[in-house]
């Protein structure tokens, strides 16, 4: 039975890999904080409690070396996720020293704990469109120049450059997903897709009346967190290990987003939604649609869940909770 560690196991991406490899007969080993164990309600929200009688969690953090060196030991894992990070954008423009340190530093412990513990494990590191940032092509693929612009996506590229040059002269199977942002009713409230579709729940059953959002006119190339884990766990079967972009190929503004997920409630969003200039970014991105044709000729992959599937799914399971 093949073993598989996941740093990052409790958040959205976490939750579906999990269920995949599980499906896949792996045996699964996850890294959590101390506090998701002592308040499972809270920190392991997105499992249901017979997911986590079948995985394995060990408590460690990604600042500190320790720990991860003991995680990797214990769990003798023959695959590696990435997962965990500070991955909201925003904050790393307040909070750009520890998003930095943790997102940075914290996958160099995890690749010094791998070479270390298990040499011979494959090992992916996630990787984000925020590489992009002021991107000088559209769409954007593995040969695109990058130039971040956020402290976030700093720290993913410096932690890409960081995995290739373990893979090339440290000899360690390591690789990159370029990921395209990814949504699900697992998508944490911060983000702008949770944002919108928890709200017009709400506002459907008159527990809200209003939603106020940052710049309607940003574009993203928004896929399914269900579809990218695959992705995943694809980039670790080839024999030769590469980095690949994972996207749909298609962008679609933040209010297309809401006008779809307004309308799949019969509410029109101009009716709900207003702008507040302090929640639009100081430095936005250019707009971000990903090419992901190496990945298709390459891994055989493919989006499955197309855009307007992914919104009526969450909004109903917005719907369902609420009521
Ligand atoms: O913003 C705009 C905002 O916070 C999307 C992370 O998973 O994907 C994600 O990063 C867009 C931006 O995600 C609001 O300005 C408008 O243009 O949902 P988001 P993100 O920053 O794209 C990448 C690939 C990652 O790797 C990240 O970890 O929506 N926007 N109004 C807003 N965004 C938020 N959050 N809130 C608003 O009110």
């Amino acid at each position: 039975m093949p073993r598989a560690l996941i740093t990052g196991i409790s958040g959205q991406d976490g939750s579906y890999l999990s269920e995949f490899l599980l499906s896949k007969g792996y045996e699964i080993h996850g890294i959590v904080r101390r506090k998701a164990i002592e308040d499972p309600r809270h920190g392991l929200w997105r499992f249901s409690s017979e997911m986590i009688d079948n995985i394995t969690l060990h408590i460690g953090s990604l600042d500190s070396y320790p720990s991860l060196y003991d995680c990797v030991s214990k769990a003798k894992p023959d695959e590696i996720y990435h997962l965990a990070a500070c991955s909201f954008v925003s904050y790393s423009m307040e909070e750009e020293f520890s998003t930095l340190d943790i997102n940075l530093t914290g996958t160099h412990h995890l690749l010094s704990a791998t070479k270390a513990n298990a040499p011979d494990c494959r090992f992916y590191f996630a990787g984000s469109s925020e590489m992009f940032g002021d991107a000088r092509e559209c769409p954007q693929n593995e040969n695109s120049s990058f130039h971040p612009r956020s402290v976030y996506g700093i720290s993913k590229l410096a932690g890409f450059h960081l995995v290739r040059n373990y893979r090339e002269n440290h000899a360690l199977k390591a690789c990159t997903g370029i990921l395209f942002n990814h949504e699900s009713p697992r998508r944490g409230f911060e983000f702008v897709t949770r944002k919108i579709t928890s709200q017009a729940a709400r506002i459907k059953l008159g527990l809200a009346d209003s939603l106020e959002l940052g710049n309607l006119d940003a574009e993203r190339d928004w896929g399914h967190s269900r579809d990218y884990v695959k992705a995943m766990w694809l980039m670790l079967q080839k024999e030769e290990l590469d980095d690949y972009v994972i996207s749909t190929g298609i962008s679609h503004s933040v209010r297309c987003y809401c006008e779809k997920a307004f309308a799949h409630l019969g509410l029109d969003y101009r009716d709900y939604v207003k702008t507040k200039e302090n929640l639009f970014r100081a430095s936005e991105t250019t707009p971000l649609r990903g090419d992901s044709s190496k990945a298709a000729k390459e891994l055989g992959w493919k989006p499955e869940i197309s855009f307007d599937q992914m919104i009526a799914e969450m909004v109903d399971a917005e719907l369902a909770d609420l009521q």
